[in-house]
This record gives C-alpha cells, structure tokens and sequence, in this order.
C-alpha cells in the first residue's frame, strides 16, 4: 500500500490548524505516550499542565487560574455550559449567546439538556448586547460571548456582556478559542482582567502553535472546577475535572514547550506578521472590487462569485465559505505572502479567462 501523505499547508488558507512550533512537535512526540487524566502516576506531565495553566492564565490576565488542557475548544465549551449548569439551579437552565458563537455550543446544549437561545448579531457581526438581553430571564445560567468568531474574527463586546451576566446572575463566558493567542496584543477588552468573566476557551492548538488536541478551558473560581468534578476511586487523585478520561500528554507537553518558547514575544512578532498579512490580502480583494469585510483580527471574509471559488477549490486551494457565502481567509501562522500572491495569482488568472469566455 503506498504510504500515506499530511496534506500540506502551502494551499490550507480557511483552517484554524496550523504547522506546529519545532519546540511543540519535539514535546509532543517525547509525551506521546503519557496521561495526565492520571495524575498521580504520570507526575512529570501533570506538572507541565500546571505550567500550561498558568501561562494561559497569564495571557488572559487572570493571576490564579483554574482550568486544564482539554481536547480542543469544543471541549472547552461543552464544559463552560456544564459548569454554569451545575452551579445554577434553574429547572429549565438556558445559555444565552450571540448567533455567531460556534457551534460547538449546539452540540453542548444537546448533551447537557440546556437550551441555547440565539441572539442575532450587529451589521458589524458583532454580538448585539440589548438583543441578548432580550432572551435572558431567571432561567439564564450562562451568557456567552465569542472574542475572535470562527466565521468573520470579530470581538464581541465582552464588558457588555458580563454586566448583562450580572443582572440576570448568569456565569459569563468568553470563547477566545481561536482569538486568544493574538489579542493579548491588541487594544479589546475580552479578558479576565477587562470584566466581570467566569470561564474561558482559549485554544493552544489554534494561534498558540501547539500540536493537536490542545484547547484550553480556564475559570476564575474553584467551584466552578468543583462543579465538573467527579470521584475517581480507585485513582491516586481523588477526582477529576475533565470530559475525556484518558487524554494526550502530547497536546498537553506540546503546548507547555511552545508558551515557554513563544510567549510572550515571539506571539507578539506572530500577531504583527499575521495582521499585516491580513490587512494586505483585504486591500488586495478590495482593489479588483470585491466586497471585504475588514480583518478586525487575522482573518479576511469577502464575497466572491461562487463559480470562482469553486474554480479556486479546483485548482488545489484548501478554501471554505463563512454560512453567508463569503469566502474566509484565515491568517493562520503557515500562510505567507507568498502563499496568498500565489492565490491571487490563480484568482485573477481564472477571471482573465472567465473574461474571455
Ligand atoms: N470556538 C471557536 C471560536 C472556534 O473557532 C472553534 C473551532 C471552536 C470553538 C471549537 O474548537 P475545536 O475545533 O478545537 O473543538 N473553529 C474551527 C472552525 O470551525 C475548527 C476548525 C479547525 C475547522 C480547522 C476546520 C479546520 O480545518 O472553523
């Protein structure tokens, strides 16, 4: 049989994976095989949680982090509404969040018999604070908020959104799956430090170059750990916190090495490269008379006809559309200018062409 080959990254252009760090790959391969679900026998990658722990507690400004590394930002999030269930004691619990949350929330709310009521957003594909207000009652155990969306990389207004959590007595929570890695560097409030937030997605394995399955669930209190904890009997650890059971000591050691080597100068070099990147390829599309929605963050959305993105696809470009039907670029650290000259090239080839015809 022959041997099977990684897709390459050189055409990956609407993916939130990326080329691990050097330092990620090599601990992650020396971890391979160990399991911090148990802790008490494989102590050395437990340790390197804690590590990881902090460090993304540093990067949300939260000085005594609770959390863990979980599989990934679905994960995360599943366990964001958990813990905002538990803790409640609504007998109909209800998560109020923005339409542009991921939908990663509709696979929680299935799970854990809660349900999602969807606010619509701002023109600006921003959470509308008032229309969120408008679902929540004494029912309300959670409002969410996404900073860095999957489909367009905008900001929600975070302040806005946990003062609302306050009125109603919800937890608040912010998903910075993706977002996280980047707006240390930028002006938006979305952390711990800028509001009144209880949890947090925020996703090593996306910005932070760590190798998969690396997410990041954070809380600021204990009990809300407490509230997702289980016994575990016949462990050295008396319970555990986390979906999963057995889980990767390589996600976990990956994403320990690569902060240490990373962060916070090397994210801050990373974020500069990647939203100049971004910002060109919209003055780009905008300059042959596409409509672009502004990269707030490293991702470009812009409307193309659908036959040239079907023709782009073709020609080998890993691309994918936002529900809208834009096509979505996301800066990702393995794209290059010379990667997206290389795009742009095929996509005024293919115009030329469709011109002629
Ligand atoms: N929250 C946000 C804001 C996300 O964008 C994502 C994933 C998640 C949570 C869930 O994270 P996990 O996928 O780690 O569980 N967003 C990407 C997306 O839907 C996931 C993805 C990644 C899809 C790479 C395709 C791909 O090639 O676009």
């Amino acid at each position: 049989m022959q041997r099977a080959e990684p897709q390459e990254f050189r055409t990956v252009l609407s993916s939130m994976c990326t080329e691990p760090h050097p330092a990620a790959r090599e601990a992650a391969e020396r971890f391979l095989a160990t399991n911090p679900g148990d802790p008490a026998t494989y102590r050395s990658v437990a340790e390197l949680e804690a590590q990881t722990v902090a460090a993304l507690g540093d990067l949300v400004g939260l000085a005594d982090p609770r959390g863990y590394v979980a599989s990934g930002g679905t994960e995360a999030n599943i366990q964001a509404v958990r813990a905002a269930r538990n803790r409640g004691d609504a007998a109909a619990p209800n998560v109020v969040a923005p339409e542009s949350v991921h939908f990663s929330f509709h696979k929680a709310a299935e799970l854990l018999g809660v349900e999602l009521r969807l606010a619509p957003v701002d023109d600006e594909h921003r959470a509308d604070p008032a229309a969120m207000r408008n679902l929540a009652d004494e029912d309300t155990v959670l409002v969410a908020g996404v900073a860095g969306t999957t489909e367009y990389g905008r900001v929600d207004p975070i302040p806005e959104i946990a003062a609302l959590g306050a009125e109603v007595d919800a937890l608040v929570h912010v998903d910075a799956a993706w977002g996280g890695f980047v707006l240390p560097f930028t002006d938006h409030e979305w952390n711990f430090e800028h509001a009144a937030i209880d949890t947090m997605t925020v996703d090593p394995h996306k910005l932070g170059r760590a190798a998969i399955p690396a997410g990041g669930f954070l809380a600021r209190e204990r009990a809300t750990l407490d509230a997702l904890a289980v016994e575990t009997p016949y462990l050295e650890s008396p319970e555990q916190a986390t979906l999963t059971g057995t889980r990767s000591g390589a996600g976990v050691a990956s994403a320990a090495a690569v902060l240490d080597e990373l962060w916070p100068g090397g994210y801050r070099e990373q974020y500069e490269r990647l939203q100049e990147l971004a910002g060109w390829l919209a003055a780009a599309l905008d300059a042959r008379g596409f409509e672009v929605v502004s990269p707030e963050l490293p991702l470009v959305a812009a409307r193309l006809p659908e036959s040239l993105f079907e023709a782009l696809r073709e020609r080998g470009w890993r691309i994918s559309r936002t529900a809208a039907g834009e096509l979505r670029i996301v800066c990702m650290p393995h794209v290059t200018r010379e990667s997206l000259a290389g795009f742009l090239a095929d996509l005024d080839d293919l115009r030329g062409a469709s011109e002629q015809t």
